[in-house]
């Protein structure tokens, strides 16, 4: 049997290349005709650890190949984006897209998983709009499940196999299918539930964690204000047998964690207050940062150079989507102009289309911004800067995000 994935993604193609790894015949689909020939070469478009291994040995083994075309297949895995709008609601349309390429290849009988991030709800409207094209099929031609992916980023080909995974069907038959198709590969637990409660349980779980950040940023705007220092209050606090505070940092960043939590607050939003509060409190986290870099800059002069170290959403990853650094570097360079500003980031080799455009910014290496700029950044917790030795540090001024050079 073949197993169609549509999008080849962060989440697509390592779903693609594990599931083919198992034995399974995986063709995966992509609009971008790049990411579709670096499959068949047997490599991977972004960085992720171990994927490309995974890829390679797929490809040479004749199990993983790729296609511009929704292929025909038994069963489907949609792994496409569901980002938000203006208005904080979830655009579906890439789901409603790749249900309308589905839909001309079924014949009944067939599995679709749909594992995009999703609103409460959309499960059933994927079913329903693949019904609604295809009349000469009944609902229960079809088995429609939600399966969200939660693996984390630079982690994901262990934990794609590991974590345990929630299945919420249409139907209890469609459940119980895509349970088969994960424990091909999947040696966590595999959860059973209904569509809705899986689709909310994802968007429950990036919440919690967002909920928990909002308070540590939050802390950490209040800690500045009475003179304490946040780090080691939370690392104090922490011990305490039921306490444990996350860091806080310059925003929240990624597609998942800083999107999620509105989809909740669309579905419900007088009922959702501190889910908001949260999105706010850490949405409005880089303006406060950048509140800092300014001050700084009317100490040193407007002219000063200020360096802003990593602009990845994390650390140690070459994903700049959503990244609350990468926002910061792009307001400091409007507000900024005189300012000449050195974006230091170890994992790219050229300043994203962002920052291109600003004739004030360049992408510059660890020692040239210590032996350069006056003011210092840090907006990454990358392994390459805690490994600077902060007596470096002396005679900057130091605006640690991340306080990982206390
Ligand atoms: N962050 C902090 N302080 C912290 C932890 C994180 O400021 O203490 C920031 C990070 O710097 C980053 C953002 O939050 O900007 C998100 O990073 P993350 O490592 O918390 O999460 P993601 O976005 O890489 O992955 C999350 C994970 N969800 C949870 O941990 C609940 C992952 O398991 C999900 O699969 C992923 O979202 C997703 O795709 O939804």
């Amino acid at each position: 049997s073949t197993v169609g994935v549509i999008g080849l993604g962060y989440i697509g193609l390592p779903t693609a290349a594990i599931l083919a790894d198992s034995g399974v015949r995986v063709v995966g689909m992509d609009v971008s005709p790049i990411n579709v020939d670096a499959v068949n070469n047997g490599e991977v478009p972004f960085v992720e650890p171990g994927l490309r291994e995974v890829v390679e040995r797929a490809v040479a083994a004749g199990k993983l190949s790729a296609s511009t075309e929704t292929p025909v297949a038994d069963a489907y895995i949609v792994a496409v984006p569901t980002p938000f709008t203006d208005s904080h609601s979830a655009d579906l349309s890439y789901i409603e897209a790749a249900a309308d390429g589905i839909a001309p290849k079924l014949t009944g009988g067939e599995l679709m998983i749909l594992e995009s991030t999703s609103p409460p709800g959309a499960t059933e409207h994927m079913a329903e709009r693949i019904l609604k094209s295809r009349p000469d099929l009944a609902a229960g031609d079809l088995l429609v499940a939600h399966c969200p992916e939660r693996v984390l980023p630079g982690r994901i080909m262990v934990e794609m196999a590991t974590n345990d995974r929630i299945v919420g069907g249409l139907t209890q038959a469609a459940a119980e299918a895509a349970k088969t198709l994960y424990q091909n590969f999947c040696t966590g637990e595999v959860l059973l539930t209904d569509a809705k409660t899986a689709e909310m349980a994802k968007l429950t779980e990036n919440s919690f964690r967002d909920v928990n950040i909002a308070f540590a940023n939050e802390l950490s705007v209040i800690c500045d204000q009475l003179g304490v220092d946040v780090w080691e209050l939370i690392d104090l606090a922490n011990h305490h047998p039921r306490v444990n505070i996350l860091q806080p940092g310059p925003g929240v960043g990624g597609h998942c964690i800083a999107v999620d939590p509105w989809f909740i607050v669309d579905a419900a939003p007088d009922a959702s207050r501190l889910i908001r509060t949260a999105r706010e409190t850490n949405d409005a986290k880089p303006e406060w940062v950048l509140g800092r870099i300014e001050q700084a800059l009317e100490h040193h002069g407007r002219e000063a150079t200020v360096a802003l170290m990593g602009l990845a959403f994390k650390a140690n990853i070459d994903d700049l989507r959503e990244s609350p650094s990468l926002s910061i570097a792009q307001r400091l360079a409007e507000r900024a102009p005189e300012a000449r500003i050195l974006a230091v980031e170890p994992h790219i080799d050229q300043l994203p289309a962002q920052l291109a455009g600003s004739g004030n910014v360049t992408l510059a290496g660890i020692d040239e911004a210590l032996q350069t700029a006056q003011i210092l950044v840090l907006l990454v917790d990358h392994d390459q800067f805690k490994a600077i030795d902060t007596a470096r540090l002396a005679g900057h001024t130091v605006i640690d995000s991340r306080g990982i050079w206390r």
